[in-house]
């Protein structure tokens, strides 16, 4: 490396970390970052097609010599395009798949009792059957659950009409989406359709692309995400307030550390229930350890972490460090996010990499299979491999001493729950988010600001999310967060009610109101449905559409297509987001006019692209600031 650890990242558990790694040679994403440039200016600018294998086809935009066109005459707004529609589509997938296995899971809970899940909030379920017209008079719980389980597997499929969730927006935001034709219709649907128009020699008009394209990202936010929030709601608990510990630190030295690693809470949920299995501890303490320590990483991390106090570990870019502290018994992933280099760096230590899922194996790894339908059956034969692992440790141990503390498990129901409590309840109904409301209009707070998304090579370390965070709270925006940034700003100390030192006077005064942090975890990548739901009710209260509200959305250090179906989701929801890294559409100027400048006048929300995080707040302030004047308040 070239350059001091302090450029590559702001987390400073990780410094020994990156100097153990160089000692033991082992590679991190940092060194294949590195030997990576210069990356392709091609691919950069979304100007390199596959899309058929008379290709590559290649566009030069730097100079007037070069094919202006692929060798069927795709144009650089059609191969763009067509590039990032598939991306929208891949990340709308991979978040709908999961709300799919949630959806599986439900049904097994109430058909399959070897599963071992349990409905946990009966409540929410019968709310939400109820809202889907489903029978809940008399009826047994198990029916209701398997009902509605069937209810939303139906939605990725069904033949006619559209995705139920639609009918949670404003009234003005359904006509805007029926006037653009983007009404998601059903889930899998509209992610087939983004791959059909964009096969070779099919859709070739850009905005025409750029429209399923939305359409398949809204199935994401408002149809596949939204099923994996409120079905993990119902099936593992809506998650409350609690003070936790994160970063490398949580490791501990005379316990199993088993780190989950990916994605779905089925597996992680399944994972702390053996982990409490008393054969298990004891065999645990047979092979000379205190107890089994489990540990999250990125959004699983975020799932346990929400519902059940369990440390967060580290983010995207802290999986290998984990296993570099020599400290890591074993690594259990599922899906998304999990890089293939994990299995080179833990052939270098004794930890055991175990992948689980059929969509998500990695050459080197074991691979344990984990079963839905007999789940902590499952889940005890991995914890069991953890257990058996502690005494090969050897070598070098290092855990880094950096963690600190913060308060997680803002729901939208905890943050109105805590809204309400302090509040006179009898001026308002309660459980409705009229102090918020109140809060926003009157000033105190300037607005909202959600900081989402992962690590990226191209920003240093947790600073987009952290800085931009820092920035936005001392000019009274109130932050939320899910994903990687909730790590970055966890282990910065920004979810400690101390954090308030941080803010200005008015966001100051709303924390120690409430009693809450500045800025608040609501989850993982999924919960951004969440963040929507929230923004909805916000804009019927206050009479108006969501793209009214002085709200943000950034996404400093974004990669993945997750993200870009995430943001397009947004800004077709009516919200103005910031990218601290610009997608690869640039070589178009056409599409980039049209995600940065054509899409507001019709949705909105449009994309704004801002490396520097305090020159981000500066625009997202502003721009909270210009919808304050529109509303008058
Ligand atoms: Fe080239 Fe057209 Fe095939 Fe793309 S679809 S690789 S531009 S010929
Ligand atoms: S885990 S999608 S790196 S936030 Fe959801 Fe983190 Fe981004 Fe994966």
């Amino acid at each position: 490396m070239s350059c001091d650890f302090e450029c590559l990242s702001c987390d400073a558990a990780n410094y020994k970390l990156m100097e153990k790694a160089r000692n033991e040679k082992i590679e991190t994403v940092w060194d294949r970052a590195e030997a990576m440039q210069p990356q392709c200016g091609f691919g950069e600018m979304g100007l390199c097609c596959t899309n058929c294998a008379m290709g590559p086809c290649r566009i030069v935009k730097v100079s007037e010599d070069g094919p202006k066109k692929g060798i069927c005459g795709a144009d650089e707004d059609t191969i763009a395009s067509r590039n990032l529609a598939r991306s929208i589509a891949a990340g709308s997938s991979a978040h709908s798949d999961h709300g799919r296995d949630i959806a599986h899971a439900l049904y097994h809970a109430a058909k399959n009792p070897e599963s071992g899940y349990k409905v946990k909030n009966h409540k929410k379920l019968i709310s939400l059957a109820k809202e889907w017209g489903i029978d809940t008079e008399n009826q047994d719980i198990k029916d209701i659950a398997a009902n509605v389980a069937k209810t939303a597997l139906e939605e990725f499929g069904k033949p006619f009409g559209n995705l139920r969730f639609i009918q949670r927006a404003p009234e003005d935001r359904k006509k805007i989406w029926n006037k653009m034709n983007v009404t998601p219709r059903a889930i899998d649907r509209d992610i087939v359709e983004v791959l059909h128009s964009t096969h070779i020699g099919c859709d070739a008009d850009y905005r025409n692309i750029m429209t399923t394209a939305i359409r398949a990202a809204l199935s994401d936010g408002w149809g596949g995400s939204m099923i994996g929030t409120e079905l993990s709601d119902i099936l593992f608990g809506v998650p409350e307030p609690h003070e936790i510990e994160a970063n490398l630190g949580v490791l501990k030295e005379d316990e199993v550390n088993l780190v989950i690693h990916g994605h779905e809470p089925t597996l992680s949920e399944a994972i702390l229930i053996a982990v409490n299995d008393p054969e298990l501890i004891e065999l645990a303490k047979k092979q000379g350890a205190e107890g089994i320590n489990l540990v999250g990483m990125c959004c699983t991390g975020n799932e346990i972490a929400m519902r059940h106090g369990i440390p967060m570990a580290g983010n995207f870019f802290q999986q290998e460090l984990a296993i570099v502290t020599g400290a890591v018994d074993a690594m259990v992933v599922d899906v998304q996010c999990i890089m293939p280099a994990l299995s080179q760096v833990a052939k270098c230590y004794h930890t055991k990499l175990i992948t689980t899922s059929p969509k998500a194996k990695i050459p080197g790894a074991i691979h344990m299979q984990f079963n839905e339908e007999e789940a902590i059956e499952s889940a005890k034969r991995i914890v069991k491999e953890a257990v058996m692992n502690f005494k090969n440790r050897q070598g070098n141990i290092f855990i880094p001493q950096e963690k600190s503390k913060g308060f997680v498990g803002y729901s939208n129901e905890a943050i109105i729950n805590a809204l309400d409590k302090v509040t006179n309840s009898t001026a308002h109904p309660s459980g409705t988010v009229k102090p918020l409301a109140d809060a926003i209009k009157s000033g105190v707070l300037r607005g909202a600001v959600a900081i989402v998304g992962c690590n990226n090579h191209k920003v240093l370390h947790d600073k987009g999310h952290v800085e931009l965070a820092k920035e936005l709270i001392k000019n009274d925006v109130l932050v939320v967060t899910t994903g990687c940034g909730a790590y970055a700003c966890i282990k910065a100390g920004l979810m400690s009610k101390e954090a308030r030192g941080l803010c200005g006077k008015g966001l100051a005064t709303v924390c120690e109101l409430v009693n809450i942090p500045p800025v608040l975890h609501m989850g993982s990548c999924v919960d951004i449905s969440r963040i929507l739901l929230l923004l909805s009710e916000l804009a019927k209260f206050m009479n108006v559409d969501i793209k009214d509200l002085p709200v943000a959305g950034a996404a400093p250090e974004w990669m993945s297509e997750k993200a870009l179906s995430i943001g397009t989701y947004v800004v077709a929801s009516g919200v103005y987001t910031m990218l601290g890294v610009a997608p690869q559409v640039t070589g178009s100027d056409n599409l980039t006019r049209f995600l940065t400048n054509d899409v507001k006048d019709i949705y909105g929300g449009y994309f704004d692209i801002e490396s520097d995080p305090k020159e981000a707040a500066k625009k997202i302030i502003s721009c909270i600031e210009e919808k304050r004047k529109i509303l008058s308040i």
